[in-house]
């Protein structure tokens, strides 16, 4: 080969890896996140944000404000930027299928985070890291029928409508209840995840039940500590009076539990960041994945509040 075509060959390749090295370093992955409606949420975008900048990963990152259209606007603006790869933190478990089948010819894959869809292709997402909602739905229905020694009226907050988190832990929770007839839920209603809510829907159950009322089941802790606030409105003293079980573990969980206020929560951890973005580079790398990568949970009690608080993460 003469001198000038080895040269030109050297160069070829040198500025190839100069392009690849930086394409690799220049990862860009979009996330859809659904808002800022609870401390659970707010820690899993900080854990998301934290892992992407640890990696050296460029994270546009979008908060949909709980409106499903805005993470499908969010989602068609990273495919036009044309981002390596989107997370996505579905609001509702349905109305995916169009926004995912761009991503798909894109080319671009999909990570579900903390929550699912319901799609009948599940190649339009490449995986889904979350918890499993029917679990904590079944370990809280457990705590609360042996803490009301499986008898008594149960009163449920609900998480946002059409979320998995709030269909998975009703289901998970009626199944355990429906195998106490004493044991019922007399009311149920959403309380979008949010503090606020969950206090005026609290507030209406102890206008309509009063202190017929033995527990209350909360979605989520955020709601809980809602409760409690109308609880003790009400005159009535929370975590005595009326028993709470929720679900999250949040810092406030903790608090509540220590004050005697909450009896039990159940663990949804946040901290997705790291098991998120291990799946990106999975799929990035062209490997296969399993369709549902499962966040362990555990179960939080009032008992141990006080020397568990001190290890918490979130
Ligand atoms: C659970 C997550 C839920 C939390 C709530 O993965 O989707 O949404 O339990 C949050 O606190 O609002």
């Amino acid at each position: 080969m003469s001198g000038k075509k080895s040269y030109i060959r050297l160069l070829f390749i040198a500025v190839f890896t100069l392009l690849f090295s930086f394409k690799a370093f220049a990862i860009t992955v979009g996330f859809a996140q659904i808002g800022a409606e609870s401390s659970w949420r707010t820690a899993e975008t900080q854990s998301i944000k934290e892992e992407a900048q640890k990696r050296g990963y460029t994270l546009k990152f979008s908060d949909a404000q709980q409106k499903q259209e805005n993470q499908i606007k969010a989602i068609r603006s990273f495919i036009a930027q044309g981002v390596d790869a989107i997370i996505l933190a579905p609001v509702v478990e349905t109305g995916w299928e169009r926004v995912l089948r761009e991503a798909k010819k894109a080319k671009i894959p999909v990570i579900l985070v903390d929550r699912g869809i319901a799609v009948d292709d599940d190649s339009l997402y490449y995986t889904k890291v979350a918890s499993d909602f029917i679990f904590e739905g079944r370990l809280a229905g457990s705590w609360l029928a042996q803490a009301l020694h499986g008898q008594g009226k149960v009163v449920e907050l609900q998480g946002s409508t059409g979320a998995s988190a709030a269909i998975d832990r009703q289901k998970g929770f009626k199944e355990v209840v429906d195998l106490f007839p004493k044991l019922n839920i007399i009311a149920t209603q959403n309380g979008e995840f949010t503090r606020t809510k969950g206090k005026e829907v609290m507030e209406a159950f102890l206008k309509a039940h009063g202190n017929n009322i033995d527990a209350v089941y909360a979605h989520n802790d955020d709601m809980a500590l809602g409760a409690i606030q109308a609880i003790k409105d009400f005159g009535m003293v929370p975590g005595e009076d009326i028993k709470l079980i929720s679900v999250d573990a949040v810092k406030g969980a903790f608090e509540a539990m220590i004050d005697g206020d909450l009896n039990a929560t159940v663990e949804c951890n946040p901290l997705l960041g790291p098991l998120a973005f291990d799946q990106v580079e999975l799929a990035l790398a062209g490997k296969e994945a399993p369709k549902w990568v499962v966040q362990d949970d555990l179960i939080h009690l009032r008992e141990n509040a006080k020397e568990t608080v001190a290890s918490r993460k979130y």
